[in-house]
């Protein structure tokens, strides 16, 4: 059997992980391949500060930016079968720094000892399905000899973990083309000092919002101005920070008009509209269509397709819980691929799905969500021999977090959380966020 995994980042990183830990307790896997098209793992956590195109001319894959720290505890996303403290050796506080986190990813696949599974460099140009032959033909590009000749194999499974925060959405305001300032979305901002002592407006009222305003804040922008479309975020902003309804034009200048009567002068203005799940390397018949959303549309379990069920994807949930869940996906769909999980029929699957769904549609609070997805993560555990974690407890940190966030978002990443893990309290950083101008790995593991 042969196994195509498509990126490197978590989610492909933790399928690797699924077949060598198979491997280790002297189960047979089967030959994978992993393609990933940068030229390092770590999904969005390998660091770039390119924008538009890399240096293949690939659309550039990253979407972090200088000083981005964990926006949720390190403890609701801690691997299962590898923690914190067997990486590090010692315990570290609760939101490390980007670096911090792509260094405990790649401790975790050196561990696996699978690097010779992964193909760095080679993007996928297309995979298309042949049903008489039962086979997949992915065809790649080795981006290191520009791409030609492109080869072409066969598998018998593709799991699709390319991710899908990487692909902007990017909506147009009246006034865009006459405005002359800068105008960006979230994906191709890399660096919060652009902004100091400037007037910026924020677009949206999610993760990356809420996230590049602080950013901003922390690095000395002048006055930042939220605009929001179905409802405006919840905390308590510093003074220079001010929330309009939806931006109804810009002028050449920069003075923006607001849908309740308000104005604002502004300098830039930071898309952070969100992501489009977007597969063109995919044939039109096995590419997932779905919006960013706790219950994806078109998968059994989350991770099948409906109509091929050798066509999987990893990580393509909205997402609270992320490293452990993307593990929890991949040690299932390791055992559907060794045959000691079977897909039912349509009806079972109908209702199954049918039954997420419609429980989907009643969440309203921040709360309603991460549990839901934590029942998820504890279906999917419950039918393999991923090392079973208090999932509960998990989303009691999550409920903590929220509290800490409300109470005072510049302060939040200051509060330690406990491993549900190891039972261990994270020590509080040596400094905090707000003061924590350097985000190396090296000043981070300081110890006090
Ligand atoms: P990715 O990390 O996106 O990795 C996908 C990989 O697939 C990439 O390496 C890419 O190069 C490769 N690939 C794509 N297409 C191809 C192709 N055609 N051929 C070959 N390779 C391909 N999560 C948290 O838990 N905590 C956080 O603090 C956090 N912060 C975030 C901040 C930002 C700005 C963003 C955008 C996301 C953040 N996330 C965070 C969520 C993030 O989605 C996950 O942590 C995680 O990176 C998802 O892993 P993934 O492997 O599914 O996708
Ligand atoms: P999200 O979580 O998908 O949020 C997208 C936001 O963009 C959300 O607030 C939307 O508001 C808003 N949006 C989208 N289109 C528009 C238009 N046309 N006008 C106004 N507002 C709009 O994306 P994020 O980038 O914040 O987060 C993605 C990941 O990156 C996440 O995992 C983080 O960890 C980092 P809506 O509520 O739909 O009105």
């Amino acid at each position: 059997m042969r196994v195509c995994v498509i990126g490197a980042g978590p989610s492909g990183t933790a399928m690797l992980r699924a077949f060598a830990s198979e491997r280790a307790k002297g189960g047979e896997v089967p030959q994978v391949v992993c393609y990933e098209k940068q030229s390092d793992v770590g999904g969005l956590w390998n660091f770039s500060w390119r924008t538009g195109l890399d240096k293949n001319g690939e659309p550039v894959h990253g979407s972090m930016y200088h000083y981005l720290w964990s926006n949720g505890p390190k403890e609701c996303l801690e691997f299962a079968d590898y923690t914190f403290e067997e990486h590090f050796g010692k315990a570290i506080p609760s939101f490390p720094p980007r670096a911090v986190l792509y260094d405990y990813i790649r401790g975790r696949l050196d561990k696996a000892g699978v690097s010779d599974w992964i193909k760095l460099e080679h993007a996928v140009r297309d995979v298309s399905y042949d049903e008489a032959a039962k086979k997949f033909t992915v065809r790649v590009a080795d981006l290191r000899t520009k791409g030609m000749p492109e080869s072409a194999e066969e598998f018998d499974y593709v799991v699709c973990s390319s991710g899908h925060f990487s692909t902007p959405n990017v909506p147009e305001f009246p006034g865009f083309n006459e405005f002359n300032g800068r105008i960006l979305h979230a994906h191709d901002f890399r660096e919060a000092t652009e902004f100091a002592g400037k007037s910026i407006l924020i677009v949206g009222t999610s993760y990356s919002a809420e996230d590049i305003a602080s950013q901003c804040y922390k690095y000395g922008v002048g006055h930042v101005h939220f605009t929001w479309r179905t409802r405006p975020m919840t905390f308590e902003w510093p003074e220079n920070c001010t929330t309009h309804s939806l931006l109804t034009n810009i002028t050449q200048d920069g003075t923006c008009s607001f849908k309740d009567g308000t104005t604002a002068k502004v300098d830039a203005i930071i898309l952070c509209t969100g992501y489009l799940h977007h597969f063109p390397f995919i044939s039109e018949n096995l590419r997932l269509k779905t919006s960013n959303r706790l219950c994806v549309d078109n998968l059994y379990k989350g991770v099948v397709m409906e109509t091929n069920h050798r066509m999987l994807y990893l990580g393509m949930q909205d997402q609270w819980f992320t490293f452990n869940m993307f593990d929890a996906q991949a040690w299932w769909v390791r055992d559907l691929m060794l045959g000691r999980i079977v897909v039912p029929d349509a009806v079972e699957r109908a209702t199954h799905f049918q039954a997420w769904r419609d429980r989907e549609e009643t969440l309203e609070s921040d709360e309603d969500m991460f549990r839901f997805q934590g029942d998820y993560v504890k279906e999917l555990i419950a039918a393999t021999d991923y090392p079973s974690f208090d999932i509960d407890a998990v989303c009691e940190q999550f409920l903590a977090w929220e509290h800490n966030k409300h109470s005072d978002i510049m302060s939040f990443r200051d509060k330690p959380h406990r491993s549900v893990m190891t039972g261990t309290v994270a020590p509080v950083h040596h400094t905090p966020w707000l003061q924590a101008l350097d985000d190396s790995m090296e000043c981070y593991l300081k110890t006090p």
